[in-house]
């Protein structure tokens, strides 16, 4: 599967890295798997309720991308494992006034990526990294990753995915963070005169 540019491997302004830096800017949410949901509402014919299960159950792409910070850092050839976002939107539905995607979480972490950004081929609700389950402080139990998109639209413990009209700010767009974030265009801040300021790490580990 390719990416919708044609375009993989590292971006334009990042280098590679052997560790992840974990980000957790409301900190790190309890999250028991029993009582996950994920919600697909907004602007969608079928509003659904998902639990873990069900997630699982539904057809699982694997595919082989780069995750690339905006600070810079970028993970070379990491494994996703997960549903793509076109199969939960056939599932509900959406209906042809959304234009945004919002991803919230379990944490209040919240990031906006445009509709057809969410629906390439090669964006996923991702359940597994490198073969295990996402490890709680990297989003347990989902998290979207779009592979062109900057790392913040990766919004961990996801759980809920709304389809919107219109674009608002998630928590870095809020802080001059570009409203879509695509590495190939270098879409780091909104404009040229971003008031942004740096992310907070809880810890690091090597890949
Ligand atoms: N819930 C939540 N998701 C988040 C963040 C966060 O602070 N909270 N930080 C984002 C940023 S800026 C990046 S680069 C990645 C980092 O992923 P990692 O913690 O697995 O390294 O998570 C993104 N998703
Ligand atoms: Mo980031």
């Amino acid at each position: 599967m390719s990416a919708p540019s044609g375009r993989v491997g590292l971006a334009p302004g990042q280098y590679y890295s052997k560790r992840w830096i974990y980000y957790s800017a409301f900190g790190e949410p309890e999250v028991r798997p029993e009582a996950w949901r994920l919600k697909i509402d907004g602007l969608v014919e079928r509003p659904v309720v998902l639990t873990l299960d069900d997630v699982e159950r539904m057809p699982q792409t694997r595919l082989t991308r780069d995750f690339q910070c905006v600070t810079k850092w970028s993970i070379k050839d990491v494994v996703w494992e997960g549903v793509r976002l076109v199969e939960i939107a056939r599932l509900v539905g959406v209906k042809p006034e959304a234009q945004w995607v919002m991803f919230r979480c379990a944490d209040g972490y919240t990031a906006p990526v445009p509709l057809e950004d969410a629906m390439s081929e090669d964006a996923l609700i991702a359940l597994r990294m490198n073969g295990a389950p996402i490890p709680h402080p990297q989003g347990y139990p989902a998290r979207p990753f779009i592979p062109h998109l900057y790392g913040w639209k990766s919004a961990k413990w996801l759980s809920e995915v709304e389809f919107a009209p219109s674009y608002a700010d998630g928590y870095w767009e809020k802080f001059g963070y570009h409203e879509r974030g695509n590495i190939w265009e270098e879409e780091r801040f909104k404009g040229h005169v971003g008031t942004h300021r740096l992310h907070r790490s809880t810890g690091s580990v090597p890949v």
